[in-house]
């Protein structure tokens, strides 16, 4: 009986990188994740490689990406440094538990992460996603208390608007009804604050709006509700994204901390987002000035590329369960994949690229023109109001009578479609944070095409 020789490994690899660039045969198996999958699936929109600021698509379209991929690739795709460090470390070692157990490389990041993070964050637990961060979080404020003897501190603000993610911490601590309504009662001993969108008073600001830092006192009305002696921790965004990119009002987050120093209440800052450069520094938290006790990230610390998240921790967190003998466990939490080799080896090539091109200045050095440039879109049809933060913005349009998001998704659909352009919308509002590499003509390029396909959207 003669057997075909198996195909040669470069074979395969031709096979898979074929399979990679093409339009699939069949699409019906994978349920995309929040996405309208019967409509998608009749008019797909597949990306296919992308480099620099580019995707490309299945149909050999260059496509500008005006999003990072989803807010995450912000050194640009396909980076050198990050692509060879993947593939080294995959054949050295492509996996090592963190239980009980270690690997060099996740002990290098975390040192050079706290390197980065304000003073006094100085420590680092690792996830897979923003989802885990925020759920680690909110398990690390809670145990925080409880080994401090305060273990009745169980309860959690978050905000309305907010979006933390899609775990059921995440979820519930978030604030945006289509994430919430589906799935009950969610964690209970959670309330919000109010959101700091306010269209009426601050409309086409530029940067952050002058009005509302009074809605931080929404929170001491929460804590007359509820007493100090209850609230574990209070977490939000310091500008939401996933929302629209709704920004805290001048002032309004060094009051949040006041009240939360004052009150013993733990501040999270879910910097998933804002984290990595995205507003002209590191984060967010030095942008304004602002130190939480924990902070979640995720996103762009691989630049995308392996899934991973981090929390930086304050000192007095940490120390609170360094208490124990020394052969207690301290923390009765982690991922399998917590500190995964192959994502510490494309956050550090990462955290290298951010440093060798001052990607972290991006925002600041190129923050009047993106904020002139998206600013010249008022007074187009449907513009209601236009927002912006660092390498951020957003275009709230007016909803169609009868059909909420219908115009913004089809200017999205034409986006991509007739102006090769990747943004984002969630309802009628179009979010954009472009890789922190673009450069003036694409930016020019962005808001060139968003004009045309407003207009041309009724
Ligand atoms: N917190 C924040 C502030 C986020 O923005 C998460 C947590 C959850 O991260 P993961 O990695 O579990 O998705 C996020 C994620 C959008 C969009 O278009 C935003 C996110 C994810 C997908 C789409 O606004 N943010
Ligand atoms: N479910 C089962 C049955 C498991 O054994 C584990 C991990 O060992 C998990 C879930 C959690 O998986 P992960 O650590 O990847 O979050």
């Amino acid at each position: 009986m003669r057997t075909e020789p198996p195909p040669s490994a470069q074979a395969l690899a031709d096979h898979y990188a074929a399979q990679a660039t093409q339009a699939p045969d069949g699409m019906e198996a994978f349920w995309m994740p929040f996405t309208a999958n019967r409509q998608f699936k009749a008019r797909p929109r597949l990306l296919a490689s992308a480099e620099g600021m580019h995707y490309r698509s299945v149909d050999g379209r260059q496509i500008l990406d005006g999003t990072a991929g989803l807010w995450c690739c912000n050194a640009g795709h396909a980076r050198p440094r990050i692509v060879e460090a993947v593939a080294r470390q995959i054949a050295t070692l492509d996996f090592a538990p963190t239980f009980q157990m270690g690997s060099p490389l996740p002990f290098v990041l975390a040192e050079r992460l706290v390197e980065l993070a304000p003073p006094g964050l100085d420590h680092v637990f690792y996830t897979n996603s923003g989802s885990e961060s925020v759920d680690t979080a909110m398990k690390i404020a809670l145990a925080y208390h409880r080994a401090r003897g305060e273990g009745q501190r169980t309860r959690f603000i978050g905000r309305e608007k907010g979006y933390h993610g899609v775990g059921f911490g995440g979820v519930s601590v978030g604030g945006l009804p289509n994430n919430r309504k589906w799935f009950g009662p969610l964690l209970p001993g959670v309330d919000h604050l109010r959101h700091t969108l306010d269209i009426a008073r601050n409309a086409f600001s530029q940067g952050l709006p002058e009005h509302g830092a009074e809605l931080a006192d929404d929170l001491e009305r929460l804590i007359a509700l509820h007493d100090a002696s209850t609230i574990a921790a209070v977490i939000i965004e310091p500008i939401s994204g996933s929302a629209g990119v709704v920004l805290p009002p001048q002032g309004y987050l060094q009051r949040i901390r006041a009240l939360c120093d004052t009150h013993g209440i733990v501040l999270i800052f879910d910097e998933v987002i804002t984290g990595f450069g995205r507003v002209g520094k590191a984060f967010a938290a030095q942008r304004f000035g602002v130190t939480p006790d924990l902070m979640t990230t995720a996103k762009g610390l691989t630049n995308g590329c392996v899934p991973m998240g981090a929390v930086f921790v304050s000192h007095a967190i940490h120390d609170a369960f360094a208490h124990g003998p020394a052969g207690a466990i301290d923390l009765f939490h982690g991922y399998t994949y917590s500190g995964h080799p192959l994502a510490c080896a494309a956050a550090l090539a990462t955290l290298d690229t951010y440093a060798e091109e001052n990607l972290f200045d991006k925002a600041i050095e190129l923050g009047d023109y993106w904020q002139q440039a998206i600013h010249a879109l008022k007074g187009l049809p449907n513009v209601l109001d236009i927002r912006n933060f660092g390498l951020i913005g957003a275009i709230e349009l007016a909803p169609r009578d009868g059909a909420p998001g219908a115009r913004a998704y089809e200017i999205f659909e034409r986006c991509f479609h007739e102006g090769d352009l990747l943004i984002r919308v969630t309802g009628d509002t179009i979010a954009l944070s472009p890789p922190l590499i673009v450069e003036r003509a694409h930016i020019d390029r962005i808001f060139a095409v968003l004009a045309d396909m407003i207009r041309a959207t009724p």
